[in-house]
């Protein structure tokens, strides 16, 4: 019987990209995938972990994604826009190619966006996010899905589970950084509970017939519900607007439609804007990182908790004692490394 383990992240990285490498992934490919699937597992992010890895093998057997795509910068001129077509491929060796462009005309101009287009994209944003605040810059990224999640007032899924992500750089510090999705929860959590067989919380999702659920299987059937209600439906289509149609890329319905399912990881488009506080605040009194860091302490101080600090909290953990995988989770890596 396999037992449960502590892996360094360089342990477990070797054995997820071993598995993409033996998929058929290309280095580009198989390096970028891991980086993000490992960095979820390190940080207790289990719902973009190892967990994903087996709806990425999926995806590339079903003809939806290419294990070998090389992203490419096509031919554009230089300006506050960065272009980069992942070129049917993950989202992430794109992010990776168009990172050191967007920083430098982020610096150049203020603010910079890199649009990805044509990618598969399954993973968290926070490393996309702590990418460019590493940068000194603060960031907002966002990307469509497929439909799962009903408009507030309606009762079909339409909208994605819409993923949004910000980042703000902090001096000697890890930075703030949210990032969720604009349902109530991911759709990864509500396929969680239902290989645990726990029921969810009430107010995630409705039924195929639009009835309140609590059963992961009823929700996964019917829909999912934004998060705030009206407030997180009109940010979902925000998303739709500014990360699809805008980008010239396919918004969640048409994703979907391309799909066929929500089995496998959906290809659409992302974009991740940058800024630099710097240059937004030259010529005003005071600087704004430590601007930043008064309101970071006042609302610590009033015993709130910033967004990410479980997360960084875990990342010190795994980094210091190992990340921490259950027999089952071993096994499963060992399964798909024999395929
Ligand atoms: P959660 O609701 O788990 O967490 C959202 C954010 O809120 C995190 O930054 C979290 O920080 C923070 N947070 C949670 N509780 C508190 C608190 N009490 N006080 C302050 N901050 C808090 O996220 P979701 O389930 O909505 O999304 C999970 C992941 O799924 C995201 O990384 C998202 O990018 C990803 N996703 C990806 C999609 C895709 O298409 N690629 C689609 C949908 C989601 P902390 O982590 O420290 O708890
Ligand atoms: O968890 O909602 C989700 C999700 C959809 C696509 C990737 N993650």
């Amino acid at each position: 019987m396999t037992d449960s383990r502590l892996l360094t992240t360089g342990e477990l990285s070797e054995r997820v990209e071993a598995i993409f490498r033996k998929a058929g992934f290309n280095a580009a490919q198989a390096g970028a995938v891991t980086r993000v699937i490992v960095a979820g597992e390190r940080d207790a992010c289990k719902s973009h972990g190892i967990y994903r890895i087996e709806g990425a093998l999926r995806t590339v057997k079903a003809g939806k994604v290419r294990p070998d795509a090389e992203p490419e910068v096509p031919p554009q001129n230089a300006s506050a826009i960065v272009k980069v077509n992942a070129k049917g491929g993950f989202a992430n060796p794109a992010f990776e190619l168009g990172l050191p462009l967007l920083v430098e005309r982020a610096r150049t101009y203020g603010l910079a966006a890199l649009v990805i287009n044509d990618c598969t994209h399954f993973s968290a944003l926070w490393p996309e996010v702590e990418a460019v605040t590493e940068q000194g810059l603060a960031a907002l990224v966002m990307c469509p899905s497929y439909s799962a999640v009903a408009p507030t007032g309606g009762n079909k899924p339409l909208l994605g589970t819409n993923p949004f992500g910000f980042g703000w750089p902090r001096r000697g510090k890890p930075p703030y950084v949210f990032d969720f999705a604009t349902s109530v929860a991911a759709r990864g959590e509500i396929e969680l509970h239902r290989r645990a067989g726990k029921p969810l919380p009430e107010g995630w999702a409705i039924d195929a017939d639009g009835r309140p659920t609590t059963d992961p299987s009823a929700a996964l059937a019917g829909a999912m519900l934004p998060f705030g209600g009206h407030k997180g439906s009109a940010i979902g289509t925000m998303i739709e607007l500014l990360a699809g149609i805008m980008i010239g890329d396919l918004t969640s319905p048409e994703a979907l439609e391309a799909l066929g399912t929500t089995t496998l990881a959906p290809a659409h488009g992302e974009l991740v804007l940058a800024f630099s506080p710097e240059k937004f605040a030259a010529g005003r009194s005071g600087d704004p990182f430590a601007r930043a860091e008064i309101l970071f302490e006042t609302i610590v101080g009033q015993g709130a908790r910033l967004p990410s600090q479980r997360r960084f909290a875990a990342r010190a953990k795994s980094q210091a004692e190992g990340v921490a995988l259950s027999a089952a989770e071993v096994a499963q890596l060992d399964r798909l490394l024999a395929l």
